[in-house]
């Protein structure tokens, strides 16, 4: 790829400086925060209807292996932003990282091989953001509604309505003054970072009542008890017992409801609504929350509801399930939105004359747990959080359709855009080129056969334990590690897709437990890795 890419340079510098500028790619790189696939249509088609997102991968490509290399917020934007491993950015959790802004980046490089740039959403990384001709940034998490936003001078403002759509507005507005400020406009990369769908799921008022009448089947394995999963049985992201009824679920009414762990940020969440606003979310959500404390009492346990003593029939059980179908709810409402926004910024580039020279990317901060293994939130290496969306709309040029099934990761974002500007892709960038997957009509024979995980946030929010590991094909193999765990994790996943049966340390695995261990090893080392 590399060769390649030199190659591309080569030929480059011999063109003339305008044919340089007409023919190389926008970039619009659309990511939003814990979007997974299986709230995807073009994914899954079991919940809801994202036909805006999905015309991407219709017109376009869809990576059905893609993920991540530590499956939280700030630690994914650096990855993405540098093309390396978390021990390598530097940024390895959101509770200690401030992202060293000086380092090498690929918006930087795009600037130095002529793009401009602009960044608009949440950004999540603490330090001020480098690389940008442009930004406006959320602070930290960012509000979905009236949201303030930190420009570039510093300034903080809250602007009205609801956060996807103003910033949809916001990038769109961008994009017509860059491509209105000159007769010939640079080639552009823009970064839209949303917030949906990221928790406490607060709809746009205009989608407050979707979903409702739809009742979500319970995913297969909804009832875990974590036997042979130590990590997993020690976590704190369960619907049953850990999902805050006033926040998670949104049971408010003023004089009735009890004070949460939460409710406190319920009510500044909810208090940045307008009056009016506010009336109409209350004209949703209190005869809910009436009928709810009228069912249940308010002095009801609410917490802890553990699934793993929730007799069927029981009030936990029911209680349980209730709390399931409210998560679904309002998650599919903000991916509505959130999908509705996305064709708004689609149509806009297909109306100026952009989309066919433009590279539209969308993809996810990381997956997450609508249910599988009775969770919400993500971070941990199986299936649903270790992998992202990743659909593709391809510039002019490149012929590639339908699915892509190589295994990619989010360090390959950078060396691809470089490539793809033609710019240079440096030797220290972790990631691989995902062009030749993208040009011409099928995949080159050789690509990589592993990918490499590791995530660092504990002790922290949802308690899960620091863990590294590998994906093949085949096989994962994870260890999790720190001062109150030592355990290894071996699945089959073609025999155990919902990753239910560990097969660490069982006499028939013994030869592939070597090999993974082996394997593991390789690609620590490659991508030297300290922590082993
Ligand atoms: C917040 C959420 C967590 C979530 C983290 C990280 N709690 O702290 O549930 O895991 O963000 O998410 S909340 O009470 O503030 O909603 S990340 O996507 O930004 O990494
Ligand atoms: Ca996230």
């Amino acid at each position: 790829m590399k060769r390649q890419s030199s190659l591309a340079m080569l030929v480059l510098a011999q063109m003339p400086a305008i044919a340089q500028t007409a023919a190389r790619p926008n970039i619009v790189y659309i990511m939003t925060d814990d979007h997974t696939a299986q709230m995807m249509s073009a994914y899954d088609t079991r919940f809801v209807e994202t036909p805006n997102l999905d015309r991407i991968a219709r017109d376009g490509v869809r990576f059905t292996r893609s993920y991540v290399a530590n499956s939280l917020s700030g630690p994914s934007r650096a990855c993405m932003l540098t093309g390396k491993h978390s021990h390598k950015n530097g940024f390895t959790n959101n509770e200690h990282g401030i992202f060293d802004g000086s380092q090498q980046t690929m918006p930087k490089l795009l600037q130095a091989a002529g793009y401009e740039t602009a960044l608009i959403g949440k950004w999540h990384l603490v330090s001020t953001p480098t690389g940008f001709d442009h930004w406006e940034i959320l602070p930290a998490q960012g509000d979905y509604y009236n949201p303030t936003f930190i420009h570039q001078d510093g300034s903080r403002a809250a602007d009205s309505g609801y956060v996807t759509r103003i910033i949809t507005d916001k990038a769109i507005t961008w994009m017509k003054e860059h491509e209105q400020a000159t007769a010939n406009p640079k080639p552009f990369a823009l970064f839209v970072h949303h917030k949906a769908c990221h928790r406490a799921w607060l709809p746009a008022l205009e989608d407050i009542q979707l979903y409702e009448d739809r009742s979500f089947a319970l995913p297969p394995e909804f009832h875990d008890d974590y036997a042979g999963r130590q990590a997993a049985g020690l976590t704190e992201m369960e619907i049953g017992k850990d999902m805050d009824i006033v926040y998670d679920t949104k049971m408010y009414v003023d004089s009735l409801t009890p004070a949460t762990r939460l409710s406190a940020s319920y009510l500044n969440m909810i208090g940045r609504l307008a009056p009016a606003e506010r009336k109409k979310y209350d004209s949703f959500y209190v005869p809910l929350s009436q009928q709810f404390y009228q069912k249940w009492g308010t002095d009801y346990n609410f917490l802890p509801l553990r699934d793993a003593s929730s007799q069927a029939g029981s009030r936990d059980a029911e209680l349980l399930e209730w709390k399931y179908q409210r998560y679904m709810r309002d998650y599919a409402k903000v991916v509505h939105s959130l999908d509705q926004e996305v064709g708004r910024l689609l149509d806009y580039l297909e109306s100026a004359g952009l989309l066919d020279n433009t590279l539209v990317v969308y993809t996810s901060d990381q997956g997450f747990y609508m249910g599988e293994h009775g969770w919400f939130d993500k971070r941990f290496m199986y299936e649903e959080s270790l992998s992202t969306p990743l659909v593709m709309r391809l510039p002019r040029g490149y012929e590639r359709r339908g699915d892509i099934n190589e295994m990619v990761q989010n360090i390959d974002y950078a060396p691809t855009f470089l490539e793809l500007a033609g710019a240079p892709i440096p030797d220290d960038i972790q990631g691989m080129s995902l062009v030749p997957l993208l040009r011409g009509k099928s995949s080159p024979k050789q690509w990589r056969d592993a990918i490499y995980y590791h995530y660092y946030e504990y002790p922290a929010e949802h308690a899960v334990r620091r863990h590294y590991g590998i994906r093949t094909d085949r096989y994962k193999l994870i260890h999790f590690y720190g001062h109150d765990i030592n355990a290894w994790e071996l699945y089959d996943m073609k025999n155990d897709p919902h990753e239910m049966h560990n097969l660490y340390g069982q006499p028939q695995m013994a030869e592939v437990q070597a090999d993974m261990h082996r394997r593991l090893e390789a690609l620590q080392i490659q991508y030297d890795d300290p922590q082993r």
